[in-house]
């Protein structure tokens, strides 16, 4: 990883065609740089936040590349802490592709994937969970997606971290107090609250990496059921247009399909699959064996069973944790009733909502929409290292207390990025675009 001793400048707005394209320029020597490729009012001499309409020219040979505006960050008051610069010009490829070698020609380097972001961390300007969450803002393609993003950029993950953190502070400084002046020692009901407090506080962060996950990445919902059961039905109810082939006639949905579905902000692939039945036919058969295996794959599975005919009960091996019942056809006098059933009619569109309801409760397990979820797989693991070094203290001597505190503290610090190594910051760091 270089220092934050040269100016980096990239292209901030995506590849294409576009009204405005931006280019950003950041470091010691932003000012004079823009200076060199820019004719209009002098950035060294315009105070942050000001703006200068102007031309970007190539500054070896004077050549106008386009017109545009020059926008002027003052450190530490902008994005990266460092003086910088934003050249809004025409959104053109070419423009672009000229407008950064001329920055480079005057003394820049092009940055590298992420790095306006990590000069943002490492000047203090977010700490490394807002910095994660500035990725998943930008990647966010979906309502739910967004909102946790902007909660975590808000600080509101690094402030439920620091939550668990407070009760072990207080703990350690106690527990070291006590080291030094053995005769007092520290009561154990005092111990045990404290470890209680800390790891109810990251149970219930970690019980949100599933929902945080799904929010980021989408969910698979496979739904599953013998033939003529009404899946096809179902999947172009919710929907809402006709995607699948629907008939009268058994065995219509002989391979799988996938469609995206967006249930109130969360992000959904539904997956028709082949009904599940013995068949003579091979290519149905594989279609059945296919839909079992993406059961297995999936974040939840509905199955569906006709309640207008006998019930049928869903294979042995799929996890119940990851099943949802639906009894279909609920518009058509029913043959049994099964209140673990929720029934739900593809023809009315009966029941559809509180299918709908239930599908996003299960898929979000026990996160609440109002707080702050985790961002990415590597605060969850980190979490995980905490809670377990938090196990490992209980009924510890104090001295081995001490460590384990030390322990937990050190891995509940990687989550902000107080104690992180370089070389896992460069793995961070590079999921960025460049320019970010
Ligand atoms: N009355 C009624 N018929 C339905 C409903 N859903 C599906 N069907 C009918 O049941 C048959 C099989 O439906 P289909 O979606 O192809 O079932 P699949 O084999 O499980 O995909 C078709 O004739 C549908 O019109 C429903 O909610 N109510
Ligand atoms: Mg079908």
């Amino acid at each position: 990883m270089t220092g934050l001793s040269d100016t980096i400048a990239a292209v901030a707005t995506p590849p294409g065609k576009g009204a405005i394209g931006i280019l950003r320029l950041s470091g010691p020597e932003a000012l004079t740089i823009g200076a060199r490729v820019w004719r209009g009012r002098d950035p060294r001499r315009l105070a942050g936040g000001r703006f200068s309409h102007g031309r970007m020219v190539d500054p070896e040979t004077g050549e106008t590349l386009d017109e545009g505006l020059l926008l002027v960050f003052r450190a530490p008051r902008s994005y990266t802490g460092e003086d910088a610069l934003e050249f809004q010009l025409h959104g053109s490829p070419a423009v672009l592709r000229r407008g950064l070698a001329a920055l480079t020609a005057a003394g820049a380097r092009p940055a590298r994937p992420g790095e306006f972001t990590l000069r943002a961390y490492l000047n203090g300007r977010l700490d490394l969970a807002q910095a994660e969450s500035v990725l998943a803002l930008v990647e966010a393609e979906t309502e739910t997606a967004r909102r946790q993003a902007l909660k975590g950029l808000g600080r509101e993950l690094t402030a439920r971290i620091a939550a668990a953190e407070a009760p072990l502070l207080d703990l350690l400084a106690h527990v070291q107090a006590t080291l030094d002046y053995p005769e007092e020692g520290v009561e154990p009901p005092r111990v045990e609250a404290a470890l209680e407090a800390a790891a109810r506080e990251l149970r219930s962060l970690l019980a949100t990496e599933r929902a945080g996950r799904i929010a980021r990445e989408g969910a698979r919902l496979v739904l599953l059921g013998p033939p003529n059961a009404g899946k096809s039905s179902l999947l172009n109810a919710l929907l809402g247009y006709p995607r699948a082939l629907v008939a009268p006639e058994p065995g219509t949905t002989r391979d799988y399909l996938e469609a995206p579905l967006a249930l109130e902000g969360l992000p959904v692939q539904a997956i028709d699959t082949a009904g599940v039945r013995t068949s003579n036919d091979p290519v149905e058969a594989a279609g059945v064996r296919r839909g079992l295996e993406l059961a297995e794959g999936a974040d939840l599975v509905l199955w569906l069973s006709d309640q207008s005919r006998p019930q049928v009960p869903p294979p042995a091996g799929l996890d119940p944790e990851r099943l949802l019942l639906v009894a279909s056809k609920a518009d058509r006098p029913p043959a049994w009733r099964d209140p673990r059933y929720l029934p739900v009619s593809a023809r009315t569109g009966a029941g559809l909502e509180a299918l709908k309801a239930a599908i996003r409760a299960r898929l979000l397990g026990g996160a609440e929409e109002g707080e702050a979820w985790l961002t990415s797989a590597r605060q969850a693991e980190a979490l995980r290292r905490a809670l377990g070094r938090l196990e490992a203290a209980r009924g510890a001597p104090d001295d081995l207390l001490a460590l384990e505190l030390e322990a937990a503290l050190e891995a509940l610090a990687e989550v902000t990025g107080t104690a992180v190594a370089e070389a896992t910051l460069d793995r961070i760091f590079a999921n960025f675009c460049l320019g970010k």
